[in-house]
């Protein structure tokens, strides 16, 4: 049985991130698995099912618990029955050995043998890697047609959706902004402010492109089955609840209707992005 296990590579003091409450670890059912409890269980044909699901690919990854980027990786890999060992790398990720194996600093990040550099980060090319490596065609198709949907559906969301998300959410999720952007600038807050509320309008158009182009009358980008662009969507419409942002109707049905397919695997890595989320608006809320 596939299994996470998180491990905490720095105690992250009293920073938030600490706040959400991770529950135990999610336990997906591997396909083998699944096919195996669906079979009688005789004696014939018991070990052999046991055999299958004994061996789960081994994953090392490094991750921040309330990151829409990491809560994609976490619901990959455990929809994917990996064998996660996560390490809580808050407070860390700019330390001389994190930097030393990541001059990005950046998490999610995994650990494998077979790369060149033995560590691969960008949670699009993590999830890449992992399923060409394990043939997971089911979470991202090898026909390169559609194959190539799911890229362009990727890359589009980091290249256009993510950039206005992340302005529109990070000054209340209490996220430091990109160099050069006037959130991360002293301008008047009247001007930070503005620009808060145009990236927010800007929202609306290209979360319209992937219902309307990428889904195409589909329950999900990847057909019936979300694929890894159907994760990284869901979990970055995560974030905009910070804002109390309106998601189109669609929107709503579509990331419960991911939730409902993956269950626990999403759930769980989605709880401490909620929890994050609950924690720094009850911040917000509470009187200085
Ligand atoms: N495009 C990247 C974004 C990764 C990213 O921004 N990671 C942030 C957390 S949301 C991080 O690890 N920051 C830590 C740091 O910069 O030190 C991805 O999708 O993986």
């Amino acid at each position: 049985m596939a299994k996470t296990v998180t491990k905490s590579a720095k105690k992250p003091a009293a920073k938030a991130a600490a706040k959400p409450a991770s529950k135990a670890a999610a336990k997906p059912a591997p396909k083998a698995a699944a096919k195996a409890s669906a079979k009688p269980a005789t004696k014939m044909s018991a070990p052999k099912a046991k055999a299958k699901s004994a061996k789960k690919p081994a994953l090392k990854l490094s991750m921040l618990k309330p990151s829409v980027n990491n809560m994609t990786v976490r619901v990959f890999a455990r929809a994917a029955g990996f064998d996660a060992a996560e390490t809580d790398a808050w407070g860390n990720t700019r330390s001389p050995e994190y930097m030393a194996r990541n001059p990005a600093h950046l998490t999610p990040m995994i650990e494998d043998k077979g790369l060149p550099r033995g560590v691969l980060w960008e949670s699009c090319a993590i999830m890449q890697y992992l399923a060409n490596k394990h043939g997971l065609e089911k979470f991202y198709p090898k026909a390169p047609a559609k194959r190539a949907m799911v890229d362009s559906a990727m890359f589009y969301l980091i290249g256009t959706l993510y950039p206005y998300v992340a302005r529109a959410t990070y000054p209340a999720l209490g996220f430091p902004h990109y160099a050069g952007e006037v959130g991360h600038s002293d301008a008047h807050p009247d001007k930070k402010s503005e620009a808060q509320k145009a990236a927010m309008a800007a929202i609306a158009e290209p979360l319209e492109v992937f219902h309307s182009f990428f889904r195409d009358g589909k329950p999900f980008i990847g057909g019936k089955h979300p694929s890894i662009a159907d994760i990284r969507l869901a979990a970055t419409l995560e974030f905009l609840a910070v804002i109390d942002y309106t998601l189109p109707k669609w929107a709503k049905e579509y990331v419960a209707a991911i939730e409902k397919k993956l269950g626990k695997a999403y759930a769980e890595p989605a709880g401490d992005v909620r929890g994050y989320i609950a924690y720094v608006r009850s911040q917000a809320k509470a009187p200085a």
